[in-house]
C-alpha cells in the first residue's frame, strides 16, 4: 500500500529524481519517487554520455558508482576539428587534474533504479503526477494516478524532477515564474552504431557542411551526432548517407579514418536553451530539466541535473540535522549561478561549432577565429576545459 505522506515527494525518475532519492536515503530522509513511465522505458531512453568529475564524485559517495568505475571510460581530453586541422584540449593539464567519464545516462539510471528498489524509499513506476497543489502551504499535495486509481501524497516538500515536459513547473504561479528561452536554427541527428570508435576521445568538428560529434558508449559501440535542419525525419537518412556525411565533416589532414558499421538507433534532437526562475516556490523545488534545458553540445544537461540535487540533498540534510533552512532558502540562487554559467558555455560551444543555415561568410570567419584562438592560447583553452570538465560543485 503506497504511503500517503512523506517528507520529500519526488516527481520524475530520471537522473535527477533517482540521484536525489539516493542522496536523501543516505541522509536518513524519507521520500517517495513517482515516475510516470515504466521501468523498461526509462532505462532504455538514449540521452547523455559524459559525466563531469563532480557527478562521478557524487555517484561514488552515494554508493552508486561500482559499475561506473568498472565499465566507465575515463577521458583526459577532447579534440576540436576545423579547416581540416585538429587540436586537443588537455583537461588535467588545463584544470589541475579534472577529467570526464564516458558512461551513458541509461546505465546511471539502471544502476540507481537497482539500488532504489533494493535499499531505497518507495519508487513507483507508471505513477503519473497530474497536479501539485498547496505549494505555499505547510503541506503541499501531489495528485497522481497509479494502477488505474487516482491517489494523493501529502509532503513536507515536493521536488519536481520531471523534466522539460513535466508538471511541477506549473506549481509556480505565472506572476512569479520567469522563463528565458532560446531556440537554435538546427537539430542533431544522433546515432548508435555497432562499430568500435574511430577515436580514443570525443571529436567535435566544425565544417562548412555543418557540425559533427564523434562520441562513444563502449570499446565496441559508437555514438555520433550530426547537425541537421530542424524538422528532419531520421527515416530520410540511410546508414550510408549518415556515414558519408560524417566522413565529410570529420575530414582532417593526416591518415585518420572513420570506421563504419550498422546503425542500431537514430533520432533527431531539437536544440534549445531554457531557464525557469526561481527554482523554488514555497515548499516546491525544481531540479534538472524541470528547471533548465541546454543544447547538448557542452555535455552539461545531465551534469547540471546532478549538481542541482547535490545542492538540494545537502540542504535537506542540514535542515534535518540542525533545523536550519539556510541552505534550502539559498537553493535557487546557488543553482542558478551554475545554471547560467552552463547555459553560456553550451551556447558558446554550439554557436562556435555549428553552421547556422543563414550565417554570413563574415560569421564563419569569426567562428574560425574563435577556434584558432583556443588552439593558440592556453588561457582560451583553459576556459573551455574548466567549463567542460565541470566547475567544482558548490
Ligand atoms: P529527465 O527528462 O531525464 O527525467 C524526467 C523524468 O520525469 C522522466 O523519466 C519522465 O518520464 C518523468 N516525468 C515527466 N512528467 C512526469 C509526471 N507528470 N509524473 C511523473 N513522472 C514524470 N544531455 C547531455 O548532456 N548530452 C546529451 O547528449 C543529451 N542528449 C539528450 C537527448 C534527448 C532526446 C533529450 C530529451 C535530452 C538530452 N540530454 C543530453 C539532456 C538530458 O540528458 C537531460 O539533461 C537529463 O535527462 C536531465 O535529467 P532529469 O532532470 O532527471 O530529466
Ligand atoms: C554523448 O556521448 O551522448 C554526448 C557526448 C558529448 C556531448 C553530447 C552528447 O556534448
Amino acid at each position: 500500500m503506497p504511503k500517503t505522506h512523506t517528507t520529500v515527494g519526488i516527481i520524475g525518475g530520471g537522473p535527477a529524481g533517482l540521484l536525489l532519492a539516493r542522496l536523501l536515503h543516505n541522509s536518513g530522509i524519507d521520500c517517495v519517487l513517482l515516475e510516470s513511465r515504466d521501468r523498461a522505458y526509462v532505462e532504455q531512453r538514449q540521452r547523455a554520455g559524459i559525466l563531469e568529475q563532480g557527478t562521478v564524485d557524487a555517484l561514488r559517495e552515494s554508493g552508486a558508482a561500482e559499475r561506473l568505475d568498472r565499465e566507465g571510460l575515463v577521458h583526459d581530453g577532447i579534440e576540436l576539428r576545423w579547416n581540416r586541422r585538429a587540436h586537443r584540449i588537455d583537461f588535467p593539464a588545463l584544470t589541475g587534474g579534472r577529467r570526464v567519464w564516458v558512461y551513458a545516462q541509461t546505465e546511471i539510471v539502471k544502476d540507481l533504479i537497482a539500488l532504489q528498489l533494493t535499499y531505497g524509499a518507495p519508487l513507483l513506476f507508471e505513477a503519473a503526477v497530474h497536479a501539485v497543489e498547496g505549494a505555499d502551504t505547510e503541506e503541499p499535495l501531489i495528485r497522481y494516478t497509479h494502477e488505474g486509481r487516482d491517489k494523493t501524497l501529502t509532503c513536507d516538500y515536493v521536488v519536481g524532477c520531471d523534466g522539460f515536459h513535466g508538471v511541477a513547473r506549473t506549481a509556480i504561479p505565472d506572476g512569479v515564474k520567469r522563463t528565458y528561452e532560446h531556440a537554435y536554427p538546427y537539430s542533431w541527428l544522433g546515432i548508435l552504431a555497432d562499430v568500435p570508435p574511430s577515436c580514443d576521445e570525443l571529436i567535435y568538428a566544425h565544417s562548412p557542411r555543418g557540425f559533427a560529434l564523434h562520441s562513444m558508449r563502449s570499446p565496441t559501440v559508437s555514438r555520433l551526432y550530426l547537425q541537421v535542419p530542424n524538422g528532419t525525419d531520421p527515416a530520410n537518412w540511410s546508414d550510408e548517407r549518415i556515414w558519408d556525411e560524417l566522413e565529410a565533416r570529420f575530414a582532417v589532414d593526416g591518415d585518420w579514418k572513420l570506421r563504419r558499421g550498422p546503425v542500431t538507433a537514430k533520432s533527431v534532437l531539437p536544440m534549445r536553451s531554457s531557464v525557469t526562475e526561481p527554482m523554488r516556490y514555497g515548499r516546491v523545488f525544481l531540479a534538472g530539466d524541470a528547471a533548465h534545458i541546454v543544447p547538448p553540445t557542452g555535455a552539461k544537461g545531465l551534469n547540471l541535473a546532478a549538481a542541482d540535487v547535490i545542492v538540494l540533498a545537502r540542504a535537506f540534510a542540514r535542515l534535518k540535522d540542525t533545523g536550519s533552512a539556510e541552505l534550502l532558502d539559498a537553493y535557487s540562487d546557488t543553482c542558478l549561478r551554475r545554471v547560467w554559467r552552463a547555459e553560456h558555455f553550451s551556447y558558446f560551444m554550439t554557436t562556435a561549432l555549428h553552421t547556422d543555415p543563414g550565417q554570413s561568410p563574415f560569421a564563419t570567419r569569426l567562428q574560425l577565429s574563435r577556434l584558432d584562438r583556443i588552439a593558440a592560447s592556453p588561457h582560451a583553452a583553459a576556459e573551455l576545459a574548466e567549463n567542460y570538465a565541470g566547475l567544482p560543485t558548490v
